[in-house]
């Protein structure tokens, strides 16, 4: 008789035991592993095929690639989580975990970022990326902490010109009279103001109905945006005023990343850099072709604005600003190297 018969039944049983016992703990683990991997929430207020998309898709491969699995991201476009100053304060109680935002509402949190909407404050990217990627970049950044937000990394929006469907704007007194959509920031506010127009503060998902129903006759927003949230399809005249440079910036939760080790935390870091060259790789693309694509989408586009009396009628946004806020950061801006 083979040994296997003589083998006790009670050992048999206990080895197939044994086996499925191993089993239900290696699914275990795999189950476990899968639910070690934590999501993180990506916001922004324009559409995925944007330069904010760019962004996150990017932010999302590195984070993802770095971590080993460990985070996985999703992506909310076209203000899935709200506005950006609504997401913003979303980060700030950690209902949100990162967003992808222009400055524009940030200054109601951070004041000292308001230094950075001054209109004809740098005179082309090169400049602004220079200031925002050196000391004075990171310390703003830094300061994001104060104010219960994470600065990751900044991103870019783009120079911003004035759309509208009533004329060509030519000039300063050709905004005189016109309802002009502005970002929730009070400096862009005052600029128009200056500039003889009714500013509309109004959050990014309203503004395609508002712009559809005449509520507002123009806007204005970087090349990328207006190509990005189809703008061109209620907006017939584009004036490249180049009136203000719009940063854009990767801002964390510090419910989510306070509570990570230095390495993880590097790794947001390392992940927004990522995400905001990308970003600004997009938005160096639309800079070359967005005017010829938006002509074909039936604007017309007048490139020859002279900026200097745009400038001349804004002086007093800066005067009032030093007045309020003082001019280091603002000197510091100007006699910058960059
Ligand atoms: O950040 O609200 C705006 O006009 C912004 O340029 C847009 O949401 C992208």
């Amino acid at each position: 008789m083979s040994s296997r018969t003589t083998q006790p039944r009670f050992a048999r049983r206990t080895l197939a035991t044994a086996v499925g016992s191993l089993a239900t703990l290696a699914l275990a683990g795999v189950a476990l592993q899968a639910q070690a991997a934590t999501e993180i929430s990506v916001g922004y207020a324009i559409s995925s095929n944007s330069h904010y998309g760019e962004g996150s898709r990017a932010f999302k491969e590195t984070l993802e690639r770095l971590s080993d699995g460990e985070f996985t991201v999703t992506d909310h476009p076209s203000g899935a989580l709200g506005g950006e100053r609504a997401m913003i304060e979303g980060l700030q109680i950690g209902t949100v975990d990162m967003v992808i935002t222009s400055t524009g509402p940030l200054g109601n949190f951070v004041p000292e970022t308001y230094v950075l909407d001054l209109p004809f404050l740098f005179e082309d990217y090169d400049q602004a990326r220079c200031v925002l990627d050196g000391e004075i970049g990171q310390e703003l950044l830094d300061k994001m902490s104060e104010h219960d937000l994470v600065g990751l990394a900044w991103s870019e929006n783009g120079f911003r010109h004035v759309t509208n469907s009533r004329r060509a704007i030519e000039s300063p007194a050709d905004i005189d009279g016109l309802k002009i959509r502005t970002m929730e920031n009070r400096i862009h506010q005052q600029a128009f103001e200056e500039l003889g127009a009714s500013p509309t503060p109004m959050a990014m998902p309203e503004l395609f109905t508002a712009l559809q129903q005449g509520t507002v006759d123009g806007q204005e927003n970087p090349v990328t945006v207006i190509v990005a949230a189809n703008l061109f399809e209620v907006q017939d005249q584009l004036s490249l005023t180049g009136h203000v440079y719009s940063p854009a910036i990767m801002l964390g939760s510090p419910v989510l990343l306070d509570g990570l080790s230095d390495e993880e935390r590097e790794w947001f870091h390392e992940a927004a850099r990522a995400g905001a060259e990308a970003t600004r790789a997009e938005v160096s693309r639309l800079e070359e072709e967005g005017v010829e694509l938006l002509r074909e989408k039936g604007m017309t586009v007048n490139t020859e604005v002279d900026p200097a009396p745009f400038q001349e009628a804004v002086q007093s946004v800066h005067e009032d600003f030093v007045e309020e806020y003082g001019d280091a950061m603002l000197e510091r801006i100007r006699a910058s190297s960059c």
